[in-house]
Parts: structure tokens; C-alpha cells; sequence
């Protein structure tokens, strides 16, 4: 069998070839840019690819996405159509998602943001902050992540939502779905979790229409795609104080240009990409496992729909 890897950075797109190598014994891996004869190409192990980068390999039985949203994938215009895509997931991963979401939660929650800066001005100023179950938080998208996290933060007490596109039931969470249940879902919520995936119904989502929808004084924490948020509608509502906080770990443009006004804005936390970001080396392991047993079966677990986008 024959791989291609392909990453944005080239010394990292060595380590990845190295690393699935020696997982591999008997498989050619090799970089992506280094394919030659491309038609013996069998799989590709790829974050965000370059237009056309997968169409030259005609006879791909699967492209593995490094990372559990295939939006970077399905961005390539030219992308072969019939060829399935695979996550790449696991418990790591989700383990990653549920410190990051719990962290931002309560750092909203107990207002740290304006703790700190009582201590910049030597202030013994003392918050009190209603205790978590009269606190509303919810999360917009239910798969791995975002259950994983709703769970986390109903077990931290907080009176916590869901929203997916399917109905669900998780202990300790009220589910909400569709269109339907949007607004009663984000009426109430002080604080909005975004973990939905990037498709054609997500994008920009986050929008002034959603922060009207929430309390005065919420708080968001995107951590799920950049192009979810309309990044100017924030701002008005931040400097409006419709929205009180921040978080955001995805932007429009990454790494976020040093000029950005998010870099500065006061009621903004910057992090760079990385609410959940999975290990190498556990994630070259998923993979490998991912791509020996799409070798023999013709599939595995963490094929993704890309009809629905995810
Ligand atoms: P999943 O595919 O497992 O779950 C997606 C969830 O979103 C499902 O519950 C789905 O509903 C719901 N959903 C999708 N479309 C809609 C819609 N139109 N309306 C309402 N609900 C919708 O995704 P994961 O949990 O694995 O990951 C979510 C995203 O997190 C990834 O796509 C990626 O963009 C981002 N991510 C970010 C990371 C970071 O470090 N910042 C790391 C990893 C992922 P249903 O269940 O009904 O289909
Ligand atoms: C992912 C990510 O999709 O890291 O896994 O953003």
C-alpha cells in the first residue's frame, strides 16, 4: 500500500512520514509533494491540502483527515468526489476538548477576566458569582466533542443545554434540536459553547442575530471553526456589552495576523488553535490503525458523511 502525507509545514510533513512509516512495516509512505507515479497512490493523510493536491491521484481508496473536521478537506474544489474521508478521533482528543471547554466555563463563570485585572490595579475586589446549577450554558453541536463536553460541564453542576441537528438524550443536559428548537435553546444561555462543524448550514451562525437571541452579558467560546463567527458582529456586540467575553481558539485566517484587533480587544481571549489538538504521535496510531483496517475491509469506524459535511 501506498501513503501521501501532506501538511501546510514541510518539516512537519517529514515527521508525519517518518512516524506512519515505522507504524506501517511493508507500506510506502511518502510525502504527498514527492508522489511519483501518482496512480499507485492507495491512501492520503492530509490537513489542509491545496486545491487540486488529491485530484492527481486517480485510484485513492481514502483520504485521512489529521483532525476530526473534514471542512479543510472538502474546501478543495477539484476534490475527487466518490472517495470516502476519515476522521481522525479518538479519546485524547476528546479528553483535550472537555479541559479546554471546562477551563473557558468557569473562567466566564467566576469572571477571572475582570479578576484580573483587579489584581493588575492592586484591587481586593471580590466577585461573587452565582454557583454553577443557576448558571445556563450551552453547547451548539452534540457528536464527540461536544457531548463529551456537555457531560463535563452538567457534572460541574451548570445547568447545561445541547443543540444538534438530530434529537438526543445525554444525562444531565437538555437537548434541543434543529431549527425548531434554536431559539429556546440560545434564550436563557449566559454562556454559548460552539462546537458544531464547518458545512453550508454552520457557516457564519454566529452571528448578531444569535448574540440578540442570548441574555445581556453572555459570554461565547468558539473552539469549533473560524468562519462560524462573523467576526465584525462580535465586535459590535462586545463594544455594545451584549456580549461580555470571548474565547476564540479558530479564526478566519490562521495562524490570526498580528494586526488583527483581536489580538488587543480587551474582552477577547486569543488561544492559537488549540482547544484539542491531538497528539502525534496517539494520532499517527488512529490513523495507522484507521488505514489497516480500510485495507482490508474497505472500511473503518471514522468515515465521515461528506454529503452533510461531517
Ligand atoms: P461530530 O461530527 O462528531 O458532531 C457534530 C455535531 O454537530 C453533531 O451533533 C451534529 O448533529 C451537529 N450538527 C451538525 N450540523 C448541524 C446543524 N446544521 N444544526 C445543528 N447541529 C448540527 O463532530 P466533533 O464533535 O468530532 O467535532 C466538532 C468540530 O469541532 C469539528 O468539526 C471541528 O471543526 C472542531 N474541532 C476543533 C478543534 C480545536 O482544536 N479547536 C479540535 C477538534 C475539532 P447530529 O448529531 O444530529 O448529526
Ligand atoms: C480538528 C482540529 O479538526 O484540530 O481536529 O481542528
Amino acid at each position: 500500500m501506498r501513503v501521501a502525507v501532506y501538511l501546510p509545514a514541510e518539516d512537519k510533513t517529514q515527521w508525519w512520514v517518518d512516524m506512519l512509516q515505522g507504524l506501517l512495516p511493508g507500506w510506502d509512505v511518502v510525502s504527498l509533494d514527492a508522489a511519483a507515479d501518482p496512480e499507485t497512490v492507495d491512501f492520503a493523510v492530509v490537513w489542509r491540502p491545496r486545491t487540486g493536491d488529491l485530484a492527481r491521484f486517480r485510484n485513492l481508496r481514502a483520504i485521512v483527515s489529521i483532525g476530526a473536521g473534514i471542512d479543510h478537506v472538502l474546501a478543495d474544489s477539484e476534490l475527487p468526489s466518490d472517495v470516502p474521508i476519515i476522521r481522525t478521533v479518538g479519546a485524547d482528543l476528546t479528553q483535550r476538548m472537555r479541559e479546554y471547554v471546562a477551563l473557558h466555563v468557569l473562567r466566564h463563570h467566576r469572571d477571572m477576566p475582570r479578576q484580573l485585572l483587579a489584581q493588575a490595579q492592586n484591587d481586593w475586589h471580590a466577585i461573587v458569582v452565582p454557583v454553577a446549577p443557576n448558571r445556563t450554558v450551552g453547547v451548539m453541536g452534540l457528536g464527540n466533542l461536544g457531548a463529551a463536553a456537555a457531560t463535563t460541564l452538567a457534572q460541574l453542576g451548570f445547568a447545561t443545554r445541547g443543540w444538534s441537528k438530530s434529537e438526543k438524550t445525554i444525562d444531565g443536559v437538555t437537548c434541543f434540536a434543529g431549527q425548531g428548537g434554536f431559539d429556546t435553546f440560545l434564550d436563557g444561555c449566559d454562556i454559548l459553547v460552539n462546537l458544531l462543524p464547518l458545512t453550508d448550514q454552520t457557516r457564519g451562525l454566529l452571528n448578531a442575530s444569535l448574540f440578540r437571541k442570548l441574555p445581556k452579558g453572555a459570554c461565547v467560546i468558539n473552539c469549533a471553526r473560524g468562519p462560524h463567527l462573523v467576526e465584525d458582529d462580535l465586535v459590535a456586540a462586545l463594544d455594545s456589552g451584549q456580549i461580555k467575553q470571548a474565547t476564540l481558539d479558530v479564526f478566519h485566517i490562521e495562524p490570526l495576523p498580528t494586526d488583527h484587533p483581536f489580538w488587543s480587544h480587551p474582552a477577547v481571549t486569543v488561544t492559537p488553535h488549540v482547544a484539542s489538538q491531538i497528539d502525534a504521535a496517539t494520532g499517527g496510531r488512529l490513523i495507522a490503525n484507521n488505514l489497516m483496517t480500510f485495507a482490508k475491509t474497505g472500511t473503518c469506524d471514522d468515515v465521515a458523511d461528506a454529503e452533510r459535511g461531517y
